[in-house]
């Protein structure tokens, strides 16, 4: 059963360290979030997800938590976050945590106990093993880099992790470790939180035996190819492959149902897996309430044709009551308007990203600064790094393959996530109004808050993407055909994209020109639309048989009762 308010939502992700900084010390925190509820709220969010802003070194930027019943002090406190709640639900607000369920950082106490001596009851809460052959206990690498083993002098054993070494696995076979968590999540639930985004919940479990993976294809080779060729089909593929033991293993769906069953202790609050494995909606009501369509995200285009053939491939696959959550951006990835925008057409392209993923069935999950527009920065100098996994990138490549250092600097940008999680521009202003002037923000803001991309310039300009973004938002909290109706594409339409929404009380068209050329359209069943909404002027007259759409035209219309 899915919360008709995770149907209805227009979700939005924050990335507490580049939202909104109250404190002025260049730093994003939860008290600069409150004072951002109202622009949230009249934005047509209704439901947030934050990433991490619990006690972390901040080696992966919060994805390596220290303390899982706590909040960062540079972003607040508890009351802060207590009080973000209750501001939030007088918005209608509700918020999503980030659970990063796999690993802690390696300050976190429990790992310090656990490294402390091979007797301590903690030591089984993480993965050691003894050495071989003078090596590591296999031939396992981590996503991030490098063989997955770090070894550990103190007790002369090696942990085991799949990213970053600042960042050891739990051992999820013990039981301490799922109660230790589950009472994390409860800690939460009691706190107010909706639900959850389950970070990297694939890669929970390993096989226990530790085979070798036996694959030749080292993680270098393969992610550079990622960075240079995008996450083709055919790639994933070889991911699985190198992860064969350490990614989506049986017993992860095992703890997923259980997870869900501590989940459900509340009363509708919602799981949502950062995975695109249809396999964790489970029999679509005993594991997640919803996962990322990551084929649509990965088509990272207005390619209409390549569009209809991830959503054929995909929606037959989904056993009956599952939701999915539809994105075009996050913060491990490029910005989408980099990906949308052609150098002549920018607004109007991102405006149809922005609309299909606003009208496609499922939940709408937005990008913090999709809504302006927001584009890559990119880093010119190594020490302006803070993504470790573009700093290993650039190292690497002066190591392993030669690069000087101006070559392997652009190895390094193209690897590291910073370019996509700079602070939002709020104005043009020093610092885009994101900190005070002088304040040296953790990461250089984009020089074009100057030239229009920023919130307040946009709430004055009518034509402006943020605009766009309310009027589609209220268009989809207007008809509840876009929110809970089925969905239907309707092939052949070239450089449209073109699909139905049915819902009991209503029947909707969304015909989506992603094409600079003028189309006339002639779709069965079109007789007498009414027009909904249109990104162009186009009277509310009914459509009979063609449906004309003008360059980049979004259009809503309804089927007469
Ligand atoms: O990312 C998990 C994940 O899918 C990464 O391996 C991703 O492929 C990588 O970021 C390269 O794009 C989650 C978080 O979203 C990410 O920010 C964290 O770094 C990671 O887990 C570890 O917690
Ligand atoms: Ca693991």
């Amino acid at each position: 059963m899915i919360p008709t308010w995770w149907q209805d939502a227009v979700a939005y992700q924050i990335y507490p360290r580049s939202f909104a900084d109250a404190n002025g010390d260049g730093i994003g925190d939860l008290p600069g979030i409150i004072d951002k509820l109202d622009y949230l709220r009249d934005l047509g969010v209704t439901v947030l997800w934050l990433s991490p802003f619990y006690p972390s070194p901040q080696f992966d930027v919060g994805y390596d938590i220290a303390d899982y019943t706590a909040v960062e002090p540079d972003y607040g406190t508890l009351a802060d976050f207590d009080r973000l709640v209750a501001e939030a639900d007088r918005r209608g607000i509700r918020l999503l945590l980030d659970l990063v369920l796999n690993h802690t950082s390696d300050q976190h106490p429990w790992f310090l106990e656990s490294r402390s001596s091979r007797e301590h009851p903690k030591r089984d809460w993480y993965i050691w093993r003894d050495g071989r052959d003078g090596g590591p206990p296999n031939d396992w690498e981590a996503t991030f880099g490098g063989s997955a083993w770090q070894y550990d002098e103190a007790t002369g054993q090696y942990y085991y992790h799949f990213f970053f070494a600042e960042q050891p696995d739990l051992n999820w076979r013990n039981p301490e470790v799922r109660q230790a968590m589950f009472d994390a999540v409860r800690f939460w639930l009691d706190r107010g939180a909706a639900g959850f985004r389950l970070d990297a919940l694939g890669t929970l479990f390993e096989t226990e035996s530790l085979p070798d993976s036996g694959y030749d294809k080292t993680i270098a080779e393969l992610m550079l190819e990622r960075f240079q060729h995008g996450r083709t089909p055919d790639l994933q593929g070889r991911f699985r492959r190198k992860f064969i033991h350490q990614r989506d293993l049986p017993e992860t769906f095992d703890l997923m149902r259980q997870l869900r069953a501590v989940c459900d202790e509340c009363e509708g609050r919602i799981l949502l897996g950062e995975t695109e494995e249809v396999a964790y909606y489970g029999n679509g009501g005993d594991m997640l309430h919803s996962v990322f369509n990551f084929d649509l995200t990965d088509v990272n285009d207005l390619a209409p044709d390549r569009i209809r053939a991830v959503l054929a491939e995909r929606l037959p696959h989904l056993p009956d009551g599952t939701w999915e959550t539809n994105t075009i951006g996050n913060h491990d990835r490029p910005r989408a308007m980099d990906f949308f925008a052609d150098g002549r057409d920018d607004r109007a392209r991102m405006a149809v990203a922005l609309a299909m993923t606003m009208f496609l069935r499922g939940t709408p999950m937005f990008y913090n600064g999709e809504e302006i527009g927001m584009r890559n920065v990119h880093m010119t100098r190594i020490e302006d790094f803070r993504d470790m996994l573009g700093v290993w990138a650039y190292h690497f490549v002066i190591e392993h393959a030669g690069y000087d250092p101006a070559r392997a600097l652009v190895v390094g940008d193209t690897v590291s996530r910073d370019k996509g999680r700079t602070p939002l521009q709020w104005a043009n202003a020093p610092n885009a109004g994101f900190s005070p002037a002088g304040v040296a923000t953790w990461l250089p803001v984009h020089p074009n808050y100057a030239a229009g991309v920023n919130v307040a310039d946009q709430q004055a300009d009518p034509g402006s993407l943020l605009h766009m973004f309310r009027r589609l938002a209220q268009v989809r909290r207007d008809h509840v055909a876009l929110r809970r109706g089925s969905m239907d594409v309707v092939p052949d339409t070239g450089a449209a994209l073109v699909f139905w929404r049915r819902h009991a009380a209503q029947t909707c068209l969304v015909a989506l020109n992603m094409g600079a050329a003028p189309l006339q359209l002639t779709i069965e069943g079109a007789d007498g639309l009414r027009t909904l909404f249109s990104s162009q002027d186009r009277s509310a007259a009914s459509v009979a048989g063609t449906l004309a759409l003008g360059p980049y035209e979004i259009y809503v219309g309804e089927l007469g009762n």
